[in-house]
């Protein structure tokens, strides 16, 4: 049975790839780091189904001892500190992280077995101030945050060492992923959270900061599926993963909104708090490279993305209060 280590499987991404790898048939092992009280909630229903190892990514013999005992085919490297406003207060150790932990996993390859092949999950935040639109592989970056940064030598780092010893390394430019298990502190899921709890007569407002952002949102079952894909190809590359379309803060919002019946304006209140010191004004991804070659393409939709997370929610606060 091929056996697969994925760093971050406490997030996000990491439970859905750990869905999807398990499908696959591979032997999913994941890496955890120590925490006083355990964070499973994401990946409890795989409880029984997958191997969980303790290991850090500050810690570079941890990650040695893993790579060496577990002895995959394939790593993906989804861990890393993941909220742009937090890498402004904590810019250091977002560096230590989401850059330097790159280099720390590349370097366990390295040592241990060049054959392992490597993802590393990139992000549209290197784009930051758009040079063109849409953003593709080949965009010039210009990251306006320290984690835009430290992705940007993530990524760096994932092709230098692809050319240097000649590790089969991909780089997967992801635009924003949401679902029903984001984090509650992204925007995505704040809002599709506090709509349900307004809904339900537990809360009365929305606080948000800027509304006319835009991202380019897809669903993060479908966004997995393709970072798979790029390890399955003969020669190793960099893919952005995207669905091709913009859409407002406040889009968002009125969606939300209207699938609850509820007037979003009677809500929402801007908090000049949440502004950042930097923004990322507009995304909007070009993944014709990635249709093309991994066959790869979105299957939910803007609408259907907001109301999977709307029901969910919904769902989970009924159940709560009975
Ligand atoms: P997430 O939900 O925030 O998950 C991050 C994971 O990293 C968690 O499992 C976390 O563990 C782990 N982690 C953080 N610091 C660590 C450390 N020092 N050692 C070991 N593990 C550590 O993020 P996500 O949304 O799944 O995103 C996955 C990856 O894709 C991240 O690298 C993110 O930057 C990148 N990305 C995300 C998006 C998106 O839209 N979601 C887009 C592009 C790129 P704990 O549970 O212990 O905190
Ligand atoms: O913000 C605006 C905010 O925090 C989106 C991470 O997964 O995707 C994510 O980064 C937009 C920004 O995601 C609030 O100013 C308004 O313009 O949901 P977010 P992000 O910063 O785009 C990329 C691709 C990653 O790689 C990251 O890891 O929404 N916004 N009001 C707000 N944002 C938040 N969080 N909270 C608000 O109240």
């Amino acid at each position: 049975m091929k056996k697969v280590l994925i760093t971050g499987i406490t997030g996000q991404d990491g439970s859905y790839l750990a869905d999807f790898m398990l499908e696959k048939g591979y032997e999913v092992h994941g890496m955890v780091r120590r925490a006083s009280t355990e964070n499973d909630e994401r990946i409890e229903h795989l409880k029984g189904k997958i191997h969980i190892h303790q290991g850090d990514l500050l810690d570079f013999m941890s990650l040695v001892e893993l790579v060496d005992t577990v002895r995959p085919v394939e790593i993906y490297n989804l861990a890393a500190q993941s909220f742009v406003p937090t890498s402004w207060n904590q810019p250091v150790l977002t560096g230590e992280f989401t850059a330097l932990g790159v280099t720390r996993i590349l370097e366990a390859i390295k040592l241990i077995d060049k054959k392992i092949k490597f993802y590393q999950a990139s992000s549209s935040e290197m784009f930051g101030k758009v040079q063109e639109i849409p953003q593709k592989e080949t965009t010039i970056f210009y990251p306006r945050s320290p984690y835009g940064v430290a992705k940007v030598y993530g990524h760096w780092i994932t092709i230098n060492y692809r050319e240097s010893y000649d590790i089969f390394a991909c780089s997967g430019i992801l635009f924003n992923h949401e679902s029903p298990r984001r984090g509650r502190e992204f925007v995505t899921r704040k809002i599709t959270d506090t709509v349900s709890r307004i809904k339900l007569g537990l809360d009365d407002k929305l606080y948000l900061g800027n509304m006319d952002a835009k991202r380019d949102w897809g669903f993060a079952g479908d966004y997995v599926r393709a970072m798979w894909a790029m390890l399955q190809q003969d020669e190793p590359d960099d893919f952005v993963i995207a669905t091709g379309e913009t859409h407002s803060v406040k889009e968002f919002v009125e969606l939300s909104f209207d699938r609850v019946d509820l007037d979003w304006k009677k809500y929402v209140e801007v908090d000049k708090s949440l502004f950042r010191p930097a923004e990322v004004h507009q995304l909007i991804g070009d993944a014709s490279k990635a249709k093309r070659i991994l066959k790869w393409e979105p299957t939910i939709s803007f609408k259907e993305l907001i109301n999977m997370m709307i029901d969910s929610d919904m769902e989970y606060y009924k159940k709560k209060i009975g």
